[in-house]
């Protein structure tokens, strides 16, 4: 891979092909267009621009209310005709830095009876019954797993069977992981069956290579959740559990110390768990992701918080310096980092995998200590500028708001280094909707009050409530189940952009991806965070409306639940594993979406990337870098 240190993201430049805009890399004399190419591409793309306005125009007339509710957002949003890709000129998108004048016009884009009014302080009732149904679920999944393969790290509900993620033995990634949704299910017996697996076989001196960050978010995050919680459960009993799982995290956390042994400080992707040596990723030259080297700090920062040991501190932090000095291009950063030298290298920049809780953890890092670190408000802030300026596309048929990626190219004439524009969406992007409503709420502790919040929140609530719906319109297949991955229409696609905002890839060579849905929490994460946030009731209703579709397809008549291979088939074949995360966050969202307001309130808790529940803590730490 080629290895680069960019500076800014792409700035100009479109070919007669906007599928394939290509922007050159900045920071280099011989990737830059001279200005006589600038100037005529910009030319062209007023002219198309311009017949795409006329072209709009006409159709608009033909669809006039239905239009009032999806074009008519494109044609306030910004004096031009929206090209395929939002991002090809400085400020021509979404984007902050283009000005004032963004949030007015955005405030447009809802209807009077959309406009959020505040809730802070306003209590959300339960809706017991669809919380109960929740539950069911969830008891359904964990008697089977008990049942057929209890102790095991996974479980395959099909073949009723259990498999470790190493042949060194399992390290609790399925009971850990659910340690913390027992307590809020309030299963206590099962609980207490976890637990006691916990303190009599976990045991992490297992001499294989686990991932890091799985590791981390999932059983590092669930002890330390399963800490918190017992330590202030109303039962006496499940208090003195507490310790234990401190004990287990503080094990755990000094073995992943050895991850941090690279040159930079950027974590190496695999960790020995025995011999606690740092393992390079054998799949990709060695070289880390985004996500998973910068989404470790909310664990190891609770821990050191717990400890008072801030060397899991330092460690984590580390990684957000070199982050922040690297140049990142308006915050948005390539999805691959070098542990040798802490440099970015040529890779996609993208929100889903590989990317996505990077995003995710600047603004709970910030929110985590209570809003005393404010370089990640900074770094978060800047990021979603980025994403605003240069990540968002829209539909032309519907107007949905999406997300898409910038590939690395060639520039097709004279091979220079260009970012080619991908409207692909990963399920997993599916988070960034209500987290960006959980950022303007500052967590939960600031209303969304139209009359009060100012443009850069109004542009964050409107993007973010607009990643919610298209995410919920990606479930409009076969089952009611989003697939992996969409794809959305471009406008240079004319006539399938007319008719068409979304679809799925063909299958390519018989291996099934995008059209699987393997139980992934994203959008439930969003509608949980968008309701407790809004109190607005439709969350509610698309988040049962999703949750009957797994019922549906997804559970397994024998006990627990399955992904299935294809969204569009009816009835979709079911794929043998049931992921961890079903337990630990879908089905956890799912029922905190449905239960009462009170039940871990939003400004005293943050979810990390597995969902697992840590509390809101005043720091005894905070270095200059945080501050700076
Ligand atoms: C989970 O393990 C975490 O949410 C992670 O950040 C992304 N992928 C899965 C769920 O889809």
């Amino acid at each position: 891979m080629v290895e680069i240190r960019q500076r800014a993201v792409p700035t100009t430049g479109s070919e007669k092909d906007h599928d394939q805009v290509k922007v050159p890399l900045p920071g280099s004399a011989s990737n830059r267009l001279d200005k006589k190419d600038i100037d005529k591409k910009v030319e062209q793309i007023r002219t198309l621009n311009l017949l795409r306005l006329v072209l709009s125009l006409a159709g608009l007339g033909a669809v006039l209310w239905f239009g009032y509710k999806t074009v008519y957002p494109i044609l306030f949003q910004s004096s031009k005709t929206p090209s395929d890709t939002q991002t090809q000129l400085p400020g021509s998108g979404f984007g902050s830095g283009s000005g004032s004048g963004y949030g007015s016009k955005f405030g447009k884009t809802l209807l009077p009876n959309e406009q959020p009014s505040p809730v802070g302080g306003i209590k959300l009732d339960a809706d017991i019954e669809k919380r109960e149904a929740v539950k069911d679920a969830f008891v359904w999944s964990w008697n089977a797993y008990e049942k057929y393969a209890w102790g095991a790290d996974e479980f395959s509900p099909l073949s009723k069977s259990g498999s470790n993620l190493t042949s060194a033995g399992g390290v609790g990634y399925t009971i850990v992981d659910s340690l913390d949704a027992l307590l809020v299910f309030d299963l206590i017996p099962e609980y207490e069956r976890a637990r006691d697996w916990c303190k009599n076989e976990l045991n992490f001196d297992k001499d294989a290579t686990f991932n890091t960050f799985e590791t981390t978010i999932r059983i590092l995050g669930g002890l330390l959740s399963a800490h918190y919680l017992t330590s202030v459960h109303p039962s006496s009993s499940v208090q003195a559990d507490s310790p234990l799982y401190l004990e287990l995290a503080v094990d755990l956390g000094e073995r992943l110390l050895g991850a941090f042994s690279s040159p930079s400080g950027i974590p190496w992707s695999g960790i020995n768990l025995a011999t606690r040596n740092g393992i390079p990723d054998k799949d990709n030259q060695g070289v880390a992701s985004l996500a998973e080297a910068a989404s470790l700090q909310l664990e190891l920062k609770y821990l050191s918080h717990l400890t008072g040991d801030y060397v899991y501190w330092r460690k984590a932090e580390k990684v957000s310096e070199i982050i922040r000095g690297e140049a990142v291009h308006d915050g948005i950063a390539p999805i691959f980092i070098n542990p040798m030298n802490g440099q970015f290298v040529a890779s996609e920049i993208r929100l889903g995998s590989r990317g996505d809780s990077y995003y995710e953890y600047l603004l709970k890092q910030y929110l985590q200590t209570d809003r005393q670190e404010p370089v990640y408000r900074d770094m978060y802030d800047e990021a979603m500028g980025g994403i605003k300026k240069h990540l968002i596309g829209q539909t032309k048929k519907s107007g949905l708001i999406f997300t898409q990626e910038l590939h690395p190219a060639r520039h097709p004439r004279d091979q220079t280094q260009t970012w080619q524009i991908v409207p692909k969406q990963d399920h997993l992007v599916c988070f960034l909707g209500g987290s960006f409503i959980l950022g303007l709420t500052e967590g939960g502790k600031k209303p969304v009050d139209w009359k009060v919040l100012d443009e850069r929140d109004m542009e964050d609530f409107i993007v973010g409530k607009g990643i919610v719906e298209s995410c919920m319109k990606t479930h409009d297949t076969a089952t009611g189940l989003a697939p992996e991955i969409a794809m959305f229409v471009q406008w240079s696609d004319e006539q399938r952009a007319q008719t068409e905002d979304w679809y799925i890839k063909p299958n390519q060579n018989g291996v099934l991806i995008d059209g699987r849905n393997i139980l992934r929490p994203e959008t439930v994460e969003s509608l949980f965070l968008a309701y407790r946030s809004t109190g607005d009731e439709k969350y509610r209703e698309w988040g049962w409306q999703v949750f009957q579709a797994f019922q549906k397809w997804c559970k397994v008549p024998s006990g627990g639940y399955a992904g299935i291979e294809d969204v569009q088939t009816v009835p979709p074949k079911q794929l043998d594993r049931m992921e961890t995360f079903w337990l630990a966050e879908t089905l956890k969202y799912l029922y905190l979406l449905f239960d009462d307001s009170d039940h871990i309130p939003l400004d005293k808790h943050i979810f990390n990337t597995e969902a697992h529940i840590l509390p809101v803590f005043q720091p005894g730490y905070i270095s200059p870098f945080a501050t700076s």
